[in-house]
């Protein structure tokens, strides 16, 4: 089934000046780049978008990490979106991430691993218009 996925390139991403880098992996690996744009996430605004994490010992850092910089956020499409891009990113710990991953390749730790990805193509589709209007999504052609 073709689905959608939100990504967002995290703060150390941006830091380490691997947008170009991470993007062409995206886009090699198949997927289409629906809607693109950069972001600065406040602690507020963090908060709300990882609200499900709220309560876990996590939780403060993640907010404080996510917005600490600017981010990349795209509204990504392809037939069986979700679990490709997860595959693409590898584990949350990049230590446990699988050789050629985007996490194993560029993360730090796992507070700081460079991507997110959506869980459910549910998810999917809620991650995407916390961040883009239908106006601002548009498929290749
Ligand atoms: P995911 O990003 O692989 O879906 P989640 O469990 O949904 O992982 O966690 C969301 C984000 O919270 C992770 O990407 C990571 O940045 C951060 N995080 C999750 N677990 C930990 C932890 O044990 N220590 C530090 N940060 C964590
Ligand atoms: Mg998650």
């Amino acid at each position: 089934m073709v689905e959608r996925t939100l990504a967002i390139l995290k703060p150390d991403c941006v830091r380490k000046k691997l947008i170009g880098e991470v993007t062409a992996r995206i886009e090699k690996a198949g997927f289409n780049i629906l809607g693109m744009k950069k972001i600065r996430l406040t602690q507020e605004s963090a908060g709300e978008f990882y609200a499900v994490h709220k309560g876990k010992p996590f939780y403060d850092g993640l907010v404080e990490f996510m917005s600490s910089g600017s981010c990349v956020v795209m509204a990504l499409e392809k037939e069986n979106a979700v679990a490709d891009f997860r595959t693409l990113i590898g584990a949350t710990d990049p230590k446990e991430a699988a050789p050629g991953t985007i996490r194993k390749l560029y993360a730090d730790n796992k507070g700081e691993n460079i991507v997110h990805g959506s869980d459910s193509p549910e998810n999917g589709e809620i991650e995407i218009n916390f961040f883009f209007s239908s106006r601002e999504l548009f498929a290749i052609e």
